[in-house]
């Protein structure tokens, strides 16, 4: 009897954890149900967030950029362990964001596909997403023009109408103003070209001071419309003058051209289909072989004013351009395929971005960040700076990099030589147990064991 008295204790504590731990089962199951088959609305979005947030206040954070034209939120989801805590140092913000045309539906949907599988992974405790939880501040933005997917949601009656043909651009492309927000940003031509469409936006400006306010390292921006990773730059000095329309476009190199082709193989090879061959059939002009892809090269993705180039431009973040699908707004039922085709492409790059080649903290001898210095790799005339706390990261492929940190205020550092090794895996790396959250979820698991444990002892020894 007295026997039986004590295991009433562990097992109340037992089926409390199996009880949160189902709620959570059963939550995520239904947030991926709706989102991987449906093009899901502002508002239901809207409400999606916030019960992500509800539910995991310890590792989802919802915010809004700010508001488009017609007054509806550009959300971005921050999943990070602790992330109502300010973020430790050393660990680098990433950007995935999509949606900039309205129609180009796929990236938003698969970006609130990654924000679901990353918490239900997390939950599960899955060696990949605990290690990205940890060592990466992960900022997810589904759309950044919500008026325009509005308007083509509501033509298309929630996506039982595929429309396939490449450019067709009728409906919600352009935001509610009628500007293209991709070609809204400041280009590195402005002087060569008077640009009127450049920086009027609402949801332009909210994108700059988003990206002035953050420190983001590593960003990627999905499109629709063709099958290819395209890095910068996306202008030229060609394409600015609109006539010039026809193939000869030539390819726009930026300093980091080895490390671009390197993140977009990544990509593209990652992807189920991307890197293996032609793949949207219409135009000849749409056939990438590698699926990858100089950005002004190709009069279907050159553009005047882009996102991408903005960033890589004016900020320590680089960033690159994905079309994820030949088919900008497909029938809903295909959204799991597209997933499935895309789900490792998006991992890897979320691992590239939490793994950057040269990285650190610059402090002067009393040990002070210092801020506004910068980094200056052998060979390469583009510069990052260290941030208010001193932090850098400098993207770069694998290989030996020589460098330095210049500094006007203070002493510079010596050049070192730094190897950029490859890729980790992080299903095979070490995760130290004090890098863990104690409130994740992932502790359910282990005190299931335990408990298991105790309960096979308190039974056998009477
Ligand atoms: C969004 O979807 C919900 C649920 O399907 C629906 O009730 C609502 O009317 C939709 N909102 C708009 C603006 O279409
Ligand atoms: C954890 O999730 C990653 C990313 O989806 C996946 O590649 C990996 O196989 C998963 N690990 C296990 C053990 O299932
Ligand atoms: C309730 C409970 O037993 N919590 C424990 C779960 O496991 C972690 C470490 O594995 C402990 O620190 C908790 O006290």
């Amino acid at each position: 009897m007295t026997y039986f008295l004590g295991i009433i204790p562990y097992v109340l504590c037992l089926s409390t954890i199996l009880i949160q731990g189902c709620r959570a089962n059963e939550l995520t199951r239904v947030w991926w149900r709706s989102v991987s088959r449906n093009y899901l609305n502002y508002s239901e979005v809207t409400n999606l967030l916030h019960s992500m947030e509800a539910e995991f206040p310890t590792f989802i954070k919802v915010y809004s950029l700010g508001k488009s034209v017609r007054q509806l939120d550009i959300w971005a989801i921050n999943i990070r362990e602790n992330v109502y805590e300010e973020r430790p140092l050393g660990i680098p913000q990433l950007k995935i964001s999509a949606n900039i045309h309205g129609d180009e539906s796929v990236g938003r949907s698969l970006v609130l596909m990654l924000a679901v599988d990353l918490t239900r992974r997390y939950l599960a405790g899955n060696k990949t997403s605990i290690w990205l939880l940890t060592k990466a501040d992960i900022h997810l933005i589904p759309s950044i023009n919500p008026d325009g997917f509005e308007q083509i949601l509501q033509e298309y009656s929630h996506g039982h109408q595929a429309i396939c043909e490449p450019f067709l651009d009728k409906f919600g492309r352009l935001n509610a103003r009628g500007k293209d927000l991709n070609s809204n940003f400041p280009d590195q031509f402005e002087e060569i070209v008077q640009n009127e469409n450049t920086q009027n936006e609402k949801e332009t400006k909210n994108i700059v001071e988003h990206i002035k306010t953050h420190d983001f390292v590593l960003s990627l921006n999905l499109m629709g419309g063709a099958l290819v990773a395209a890095y910068g730059f996306m202008s030229g000095p060609l394409q600015h003058s609109r006539c010039v329309l026809g193939d000869n476009h030539s390819p726009s190199l930026s300093p980091d051209e080895k490390y671009f082709e390197w993140l977009s193989k990544l990509y593209a090879t990652n992807h189920k289909t991307m890197g293996t061959g032609p793949q949207c059939e219409t135009k000849n002009q749409l056939q990438f072989p590698l699926g990858i892809s100089n950005g002004a090269s190709s009069p279907h993705l050159s553009s005047y004013g882009s996102m991408s180039d903005f960033v890589y431009l004016n900020s320590n973040c680089f960033e690159l351009t994905v079309f994820v699908s030949c088919c900008k707004f497909p029938d809903a039922s295909s959204l799991h395929q597209e997933w499935l085709n895309n789900a490792r492409a998006l991992y890897k790059f979320l691992i590239a971005g939490s793994f950057v080649g040269i990285k650190g903290v610059f402090t002067d001898e009393q040990g002070q960040p210092n801020p506004r210095a910068k980094v200056v790799v052998e060979g390469n005339s583009h510069h990052v700076f260290t941030n208010l706390r001193g932090e850098y990261w400098r993207p770069l492929a694998t290989g030996s990099y020589r460098y330095s940190i210049v500094s006007s205020s203070t002493q510079s550092s010596p050049i070192t030589l730094e190897e950029v090794e490859d890729l980790p895996d992080p299903e095979n790396e070490v995760i130290e147990e004090d890098e863990i959250d104690e409130s994740g979820a992932s502790i359910f698991t282990r005190n299931l064991t335990l408990l298991l444990v105790l309960m096979f002892l308190v039974t056998h020894f009477k």
